[in-house]
């Protein structure tokens, strides 16, 4: 899995887009809890859609194999996001196919909004 984002990581910056991919925090995957306290209002929104594969509604986590995201570099990957609002996550299974809304803000992205795909 690391491999594969590696790769995406270089197509991406193969691309010309290695700005996007620092300012998106890539170097965060695996370890989000990295920059989110800096995250502000002004942050910038990104939308995501994806595959569910794990959700920990305790700590405010999941795991989404999301399609790509055009507008933060990102190719299609599967990696851990923090969930803003835990609440939302009381209706999120795995498997399932969800729209969510990702705020970045420097390195640090998480969460605002999520929910089933209709
Ligand atoms: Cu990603």
């Amino acid at each position: 899995m690391f491999k594969q984002m590696m790769q995406g990581m270089v197509a991406v910056m193969l691309l010309g887009a290695a700005q996007v991919v620092l300012a998106g925090g890539m170097q965060g995957m695996g370890n989000m809890d990295m920059g989110t306290q800096a995250l502000a209002a002004e942050g910038q929104m990104h939308q995501g859609h994806g595959m569910v594969n794990k959700v920990n509604a305790q700590s405010g986590k999941i795991n989404i194999t999301h399609e790509p995201i055009e507008s933060m570099g990102w190719p299609r990957m599967t990696m851990d996001f923090n969930v803003q609002d835990k609440a939302e996550l009381a209706n999120i299974k795995p498997g399932m196919k969800v729209d969510f809304e990702l705020m970045t803000k420097g390195k640090g992205y998480r969460i605002t909004k999520i929910a089933p795909q209709k």
